[in-house]
């Protein structure tokens, strides 16, 4: 709408038209109150019922709330409204009726439940919160994006239907491709790599990734968005840097950007930029230090994988973001390189949030025998891996790279309990649509 103002932009003295939803209607008796909300905010328009054509006063405040309206009048200034200014108006407009039956309050009044919320997303981003949560994102991924041209990448985009997976077997989806067997890709990992083993060298991506997790937990979703990077004659170390470096920005850009957002979720006085370089603790300290807390109710050995209680008894004793280093190579997948002199342990790492993992990482194995020796370790068909693996035989430098939760990476960055209220449409094992 070409003569439309936006509410945050209407001064007194202006004649505008302002357009959005009806927040609020507060009727007085001989004065009435419209509070009309738009992308920028809200404004109050004025109704002095005896001074005004009738029509339009019944118009004003017989309209339900949620209502799309347009409003043409001149702008005042008016201490007592929310904004300081008020308009009162010449014309009023439905464009767009609202049923009075809502299924959630949007002026958040009345709490609702977060599958009532995810039911009804349009009306629940009408909420100042929950529309700060995806302008954060918007930014975090504009961060990103930003930093990882920084450290001289390149942005990809690899399939995501694919014919075979890489992170375990179990959680594949299968889909049916002119009649073959097809998946779901889980990971860009594989497609990420065969790019930095080209000139391009240095890659991220940022896409869907689909796991068919039978978990139904607050911090793992069935379709999720991964941040990934892979460099061409990087290590594990090089690799950390740049998570590390990734993380930071997207913290530092919300410091910078998004402090109103911060404000309408509540948590602007908590919110910090993490200092400092995140230690990197190697596996072996890692389960030392998690027997050492006693919160566990059994004793950690060398080759477990670290349950939920033990990270989160870890994450309370750094109390910061922080790296595990070293893992046993053998709950570390086949594309990941062991140490040269200690093929027990492999280059993978993690990056952990004191709630959670947010991001796995390696050097990975760039030499072809031992590529094909991993598979066959895995109990992997090398077969079914050979637009991949025989690309190794083509100078294949050594290389290493990360995958970074995204909705993880906002659920911890804005302290939010379900990792559902990080993504607009979330697939979960109840939910398919919207
Ligand atoms: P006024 O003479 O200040 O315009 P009024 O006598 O016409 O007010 P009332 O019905 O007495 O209107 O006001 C009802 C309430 O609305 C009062 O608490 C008053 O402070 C408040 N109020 C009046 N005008 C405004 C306004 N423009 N914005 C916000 N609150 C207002
Ligand atoms: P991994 O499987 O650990 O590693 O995934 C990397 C990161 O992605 C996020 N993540 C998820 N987030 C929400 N719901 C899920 N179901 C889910 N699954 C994963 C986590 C996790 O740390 N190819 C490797 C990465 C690499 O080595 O480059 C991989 O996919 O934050």
């Amino acid at each position: 709408m070409q003569d439309r103002t936006y509410t945050a932009d209407a001064e007194p003295g202006d004649e505008v038209t302002v357009a959005g939803w009806v927040h609020e209607i507060r009727d007085l008796g001989g004065i009435a109150f419209l509070i009309l909300r738009d992308t920028t905010g809200k404004i109050q328009i004025k109704f002095e019922k005896e001074e005004m054509d009738d029509d339009l006063v019944e118009t004003g405040l017989d309209v339900s709330r949620e209502s799309v309206i347009k409003v043409s009048g001149g702008v005042e200034e008016e201490p007592r409204a929310p904004t300081g200014v008020e308009v009162t108006p010449e014309s009023l407009e439905v464009v767009a009726p609202a049923d009075p039956e809502l299924p959630l309050d949007p002026s958040g009044k009345v709490d609702a439940d977060l599958s009532t919320r995810l039911d009804n997303r349009t009306l629940d981003l009408r909420k100042d919160d929950v529309q700060s949560i995806f302008e954060i994102r918007s930014g975090v991924l504009n961060a990103v994006r930003d930093q990882f041209r920084e450290f001289d990448c390149t942005e990809i985009n690899t399939p995501k239907i694919v014919a075979t997976g890489t992170e375990g077997g179990t959680e594949l989806f299968p889909i049916t491709y002119f009649g073959e067997e097809a998946f779901m890709n889980q990971s860009p990992q594989l497609f990420k790599q065969l790019i930095a083993g080209s000139n391009v060298e240095r890659v991220f991506e940022i896409g869907p990734i689909f796991r068919a997790e039978e978990h139904n937990t607050p911090r793992h979703l069935n379709e999720a968005t991964s941040i990934d990077f892979e460099g061409a004659f990087c290590d594990h170390e090089d690799a950390m840097d740049v998570a590390e470096g990734i993380v930071k920005s997207a913290y530092e850009a919300v410091q910078e950007n998004f402090g109103d957002e911060l404000e309408a979720l509540g948590i602007a006085d908590e919110f910090e930029v993490p200092e400092g370089d995140f230690p990197r603790i190697s596996y072996e300290e890692a389960i030392e230090r998690i027997n050492a807390t006693g919160e566990l109710d059994e004793q950690l050995v060398w080759g477990d994988d670290l349950s939920t209680p033990a990270e989160e008894a870890l994450g309370q004793d750094v109390g910061g973001h922080y790296f595990i280093t070293d893992w046993p190579s053998e709950i570390k997948p086949f594309y990941i390189k062991d140490h040269d002199d200690d093929p027990e342990l492999s280059t993978g790492f993690d990056l952990m949030h004191p709630r959670m993992e947010l991001v796995s990482g390696g050097q990975r194995e760039h030499r072809h025998e031992k590529l094909i020796e991993g598979f066959e370790q895995q109990g992997l068909d090398p077969d079914q891996f050979e637009y991949y693996t025989k690309m190794f035989k083509y100078g294949m430098p050594p290389h290493a790279g990360f995958g970074l939760g995204g909705e993880r990476l906002l659920m911890t960055l804005l302290n939010l309990d379900n990792i559902r209220e990080a993504v607009l449409f979330p697939r979960d094992r109840q939910r398919l649509s919207p």
